[in-house]
């Protein structure tokens, strides 16, 4: 250390501790509005002040901050006008809370006194329900019912104490629709404040919402009017593959934790892994109510936490089972092209219209890697590349990677899996056994082809 740092670290010390005597002094003012500009997924969130747990880690997204103030945890949370990169290279003007869409996550403890500045710098009035919780009714958060809408630049508190452990959520409930159709919206966790007989400890707990948003190629708003015809599909407004991957250590039991923002339903899979429901909207599940699945449906407006021991190695994807949904942005009037020949056609109309493209004349996965032009700000309809060559995935899509070197406490990707050798699907090299068919329409037994004969003048007709 050189004499002039030496000075610069002395200055750095005085100024945080003159830091430290203003904060103590204004504890009876708003906490700190802390916001995120990374899109990166945040490392967990250890707590330093009351109860201890185990973080969660939000998938692209991060933990709010909070000072503790005569023992009630204090959060700031700002709602206000974002622009969220969605995948690089498309960026959505959307709303959010502190920085980001969706908002960060908020984790207490089953007991904790909490209270919530929120502060509206939206250009209109809003809210914030506080989606699952038990608390009293006038903090529940719906404009009108329980409360006047917070006003464009004042801040309104929430207070009540976080009586149910388990997987929560929070949105407004003023101008609903399109408030959500923005981006608003966030996660809230509240972690058992002693062992808990239906919650396990885990290695790793993750959580994501799923949302969806409708932009046109090439635009940067979300349309707020669409009803049902979303074509962004993310988890945490991010789409594949820039949603992160979800890291962990081989054995390790893991939880996520699913919440569901959109206007349909879900189903996530898994591969490689069968897992337990072990929450829901209503909390943790009873351990004699639970079953295997390896999908699990999340419908509007719910959450769901699964659990499994990830104790099958490799980089297994996990995506929603709506094959529409692990697709990004596309038109919707795209007829079937499947069995038409095209051949000759396309540089026919090339001559009068330069641009013109054929889409899936024998499925859509020349889609995949095809260099075609799309309009500046919005993602490939189907993209990302694995160490075989594409995925053809978009939206609702990622990897669960599994490592046995992977270090307690590291969430950093482990890059692709290496494959055992001879454990991967290989092209088979030897003869092909003849193919049989059934004889006709309704035909029951499988005959070899070579067996049909060519049929008489009426022979197969009626
Ligand atoms: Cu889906």
């Amino acid at each position: 250390m050189n004499l002039n740092s030496r000075r610069q670290f002395f200055a750095g010390a005085a100024a945080s501790v003159a830091g430290l005597v203003v904060a103590r002094s204004a504890l009876a003012g708003l906490p700190e509005a802390v916001i995120q500009t990374s899109v990166a997924t945040a490392p967990p969130l250890v707590p330093t002040t009351g109860r201890l747990y185990n973080p969660v880690v939000t998938l692209n997204g991060w933990t709010l901050p909070w000072r503790m103030n005569n023992g009630v945890k204090e959060f700031h949370l700002v709602a206000e006008p974002v622009v969220r990169e969605v995948s690089p290279g498309f960026k959505v003007n959307m709303w959010g809370y502190n920085g980001q869409s969706p908002g960060p996550t908020i984790e207490v403890v089953e007991g904790d006194r909490v209270r919530i500045f929120v502060t509206n710098k939206l250009p209109e009035h809003t809210t914030i329900h506080w989606h699952g919780q038990r608390l009293p009714n006038g903090m529940d958060g719906v404009g009108g019912l329980n409360q006047p809408a917070i006003p464009v630049g004042k801040t309104f508190v929430y207070e009540f104490e976080a009586r149910r452990p388990g997987t929560f959520m929070y949105h407004p409930h003023a101008d609903e629709m399109v408030q959500m159709a923005m981006g608003m919206m966030g996660m809230w966790v509240t972690h058992p404040k002693a062992r808990h007989p239906h919650i396990s400890e885990v290695d790793r707990d993750f959580c994501f919402l799923l949302n969806a948003f409708d932009v046109e190629p090439g635009s940067k708003t979300p349309k707020i009017n669409t009803m049902t015809d979303f074509n962004i599909w993310c988890w945490n407004s991010r789409v594949f593959p820039a949603i992160d991957t979800l890291n962990v250590r081989l054995n390790d039991r893991v939880r996520i934790r699913v919440g569901n923002l959109t206007m349909t339903n879900h189903p996530i899979h898994l591969h490689g892994h069968e897992f337990l429901v072990t929450g829901t909207d209503g909390g943790p599940t009873p351990p004699n109510t639970r079953w295997y699945e390896v999908t699990t449906d999340v419908a509007v407006g719910q959450m769901r936490q699964i659990e499994l021991v990830a104790d099958e190695e490799g980089d297994w994807a996990m995506h929603c089972h709506k094959s529409h949904h692990t697709m990004n942005a596309m038109g919707h009037d795209v007829p079937t092209m499947i069995g038409v020949d095209h051949r000759g056609l396309v540089g026919k109309i090339q001559k009068v219209a330069p641009d013109y493209m054929l889409m899936g004349e024998r499925g859509m996965a020349d889609m995949g890697d095809m260099q075609m032009p799309i309009p500046d700000n919005t993602a490939p309809m189907m993209t990302g590349t694995g160490q075989f060559g594409p995925l053809e995935m978009g939206g609702m899509f990622t990897v669960f990677k599994v490592r046995k070197d992977q270090k307690p406490g590291d969430y950093s990707d482990p890059g692709p899996y290496k494959f055992p050798a001879g454990t991967v699907a290989y092209e088979w090299h030897g003869a092909l056994p003849q193919t049989t068919r059934p004889t006709g329409s309704t035909g029951t037994a499988p005959v070899a082809a070579s067996a049909i004969k060519p049929s008489g003048k009426g022979g197969m007709s009626h």
